[in-house]
Parts: structure tokens; C-alpha cells; sequence
């Protein structure tokens, strides 16, 4: 039985603010490039593009406190979180171009106070090589793509975990991680402290991507409304090298395709975020073709028909 989808709507958050490389201000051009409209029209879904949201330029500095343009992200953050919010209140689907992946704290504030407001499950499914769980006190690069789930349960600074006006905007039990294989040493520390569930790449290895995405997907109901955050590098660099923080040893082809399609048996597919497309490291158009290509397995695209 093929899932049904609700309308989606597709919008570009054009800004590296979060980054330490610059080109992921172009990932929505990217992935509009290489056909993620049309892709999603060949599935018979309902979607719209909205174009891109507008923000303040990137003003390329140092950390200060801990954060680089800690100012400037929380006002793209704003203007995702209102884009988001809009859009699941009309029932539809709201997809987010990225960007870096700070952006996801207004995405899913975002999906969060929806979940809260309409009764909803909450389960992020975090598709990263990095845990994103660092703190101005323990980042290495005081790049706030390397903080958002840290934020989004509350450990962060007030305008970011107080984004969506409730905090913490999620729990820590509502997120599972998959492809993991780049950690900083004390962002090892907090993850274990707060007891992430993690599946990481020596995981995968040892169990295989069919029994870790069984146990990432594990619980979910008619309740639940997933989301899935979407960061490309959890790809093996061979295969998307389009990424502001390549990390060798990452998913290969065919399990990125059945992670996608496990997901999209659920038919629980509520909200997604496309981040980290890097245009201007990429060979051609590669990974953003890639991104379009297992998105189009999260729509329910198979090899066969399924019962
Ligand atoms: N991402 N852990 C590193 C940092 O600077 O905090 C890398 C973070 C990468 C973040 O790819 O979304
Ligand atoms: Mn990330
Ligand atoms: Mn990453
Ligand atoms: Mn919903």
C-alpha cells in the first residue's frame, strides 16, 4: 500500500551563517537545479515551491562569546520558524532547502509546537556523521550548524532555545541520530550525559542499516508526526562531496536508499530539512542529484510494487 502524502511546500533558506566554509547559501539553487520540484510532481504529490526566504548577509567574522553571527542566525532561524509554522498550520508538509544546519532550530521549534498543539508524537530522525550537541563553552569552531540539537533541547543561548517561545522545544528522547562518525571530544561527554540515541557508523557496520533504522523507527503510531532532518554528509564523501564537513566512512548508496524507503513505509512523514548542500565544493551538480534522488524514495519510490 503506497503512503499518501500531504501537500508539500518547498522553501530555500539561502544563507551559510552557521558554517565555517562558505556555499551552503546556495544549496536551495542546488537542489532546484537538479529537479526536486519535478521529482516530487513524478511521485503525484501536491507541491508548491515558495521561493526563498530573505536574511541578513553572512558577515563572515570570528566567534564572540562562543558563537559566530550568533545575531544573524537567530534571525534566520525567525524567519524559518514563521515559514514552518505557516505551512504545517494548513495541513501541509513544509520542506526546507538549507542552508547550514543551524536552521533546523526553527524547523523543528517549528514542528515541535505543532506536535504540542495538535495532541501530536514528536520523532526526529537526525541523519547526520556529526551530533550537532555542542555548547559556546565546548565547540571548537563556535559554528552554530555544529549546535542545533543542543539548542533545540535547551542548552544553548535564550534567543535560540527560546525560539518557538517553549523550552526546551524538544526532549532528547524524541531524537534518534543515524550515520554518526564525527564527535568533539566534549561534545562526547554531553551526549552521553543526556543519554542521545545514537546510531553510529561502527553501529551500522555491526548490525546493518535494516536492524539500526528498525530501532530508530521503533513506536511510531498514527500519533506520531516524524521529521526528518536531513544533513548530506551523513553520505560517504565519494559519493557527495558537495559539503562544507566531508567525514570519510559515511553511508553508502544503498543504504541511504533503504534508510529512505524505511521511512517512507512508515507513511508517517510529516516535515523534512534538506541541509549542508555545498554547491561550490561539489563535482558539478552531484549531491544536490543525489539528495533528489533518495528524496524521491522518501516519497514511496521503489524498484517494485510492495504489499
Ligand atoms: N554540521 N562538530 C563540528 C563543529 O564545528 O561543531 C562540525 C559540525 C558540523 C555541523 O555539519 O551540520
Ligand atoms: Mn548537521
Ligand atoms: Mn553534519
Ligand atoms: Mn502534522
Amino acid at each position: 500500500q503506497q503512503p499518501s502524502y500531504p501537500p508539500v511546500s518547498i522553501f530555500g533558506v539561502p544563507t551559510d551563517v552557521g558554517a565555517g566554509r562558505r556555499g551552503a547559501s546556495m544549496g536551495p539553487e542546488g537542489l532546484r537545479v537538479a529537479g526536486l520540484v519535478e521529482a516530487l510532481l513524478g511521485r503525484g504529490i501536491d507541491v508548491v515551491d515558495r521561493g526563498d526566504l530573505k536574511g541578513p548577509k553572512n558577515p563572515w567574522l570570528g566567534p564572540a562569546g562562543g558563537y559566530r553571527h550568533l545575531d544573524e542566525v537567530v534571525a534566520w532561524n525567525r524567519a524559518v520558524l514563521e515559514a514552518s509554522t505557516v505551512e504545517l498550520a494548513q495541513g501541509r508538509m513544509p520542506v526546507m532547502l538549507g542552508g547550514d544546519h543551524c536552521l533546523a532550530i526553527g524547523s523543528i521549534a517549528a514542528v515541535a509546537n505543532h506536535c504540542r498543539a495538535t495532541g501530536k508524537t514528536l520523532r526526529v530522525l537526525w541523519l547526520d556523521a556529526h551530533t550537532d550537541f555542542n555548547t559556546s563553552q565546548i565547540t571548537p569552531s563556535g559554528n552554530v550548524h555544529g549546535m542545533p540539537v543542543a539548542c533545540l533541547c535547551g542548552i544553548g543561548p535564550e534567543p535560540l532555545t527560546g525560539l518557538g517561545g517553549h523550552v526546551p522545544a524538544t526532549r532528547v528522547s524524541e531524537f534518534r541520530q543515524i550515520g554518526i562518525r564525527s564527535v568533539d571530544p566534549d561534545e562526547k561527554r554531553l551526549v552521553k550525559t543526556h543519554g542521545l540515541d545514537i546510531y553510529d557508523m561502527r553501529y551500522i557496520d555491526e548490525v546493518g542499516m535494516r536492524a539500526a533504522v528498525q530501532q530508530a523507527l521503533d513506536g511510531l503510531d498514527e500519533t506520531t508526526h516524524l521529521h526528518v532532518s536531513f544533513d548530506v554528509d551523513v553520505l560517504d564523501p565519494t559519493i557527495a562531496p558537495g559539503t562544507g564537513t566531508p567525514v570519510p566512512g559515511g553511508i553508502n548508496y544503498r543504504e541511504a536508499q533503504l534508510v529512505m524507503e524505511m521511512i517512507a513505509d512508515t507513511g508517517r512523514l510529516g516535515s523534512l530539512d534538506i541541509v549542508e548542500v555545498n554547491t561550490a565544493l561539489d563535482h558539478g551538480n552531484a549531491t544536490a542529484e543525489l539528495a533528489v534522488d533518495l528524496v524521491e524514495s522518501l516519497f514511496g519510490k521503489s524498484t517494485l510494487m510492495r504489499d
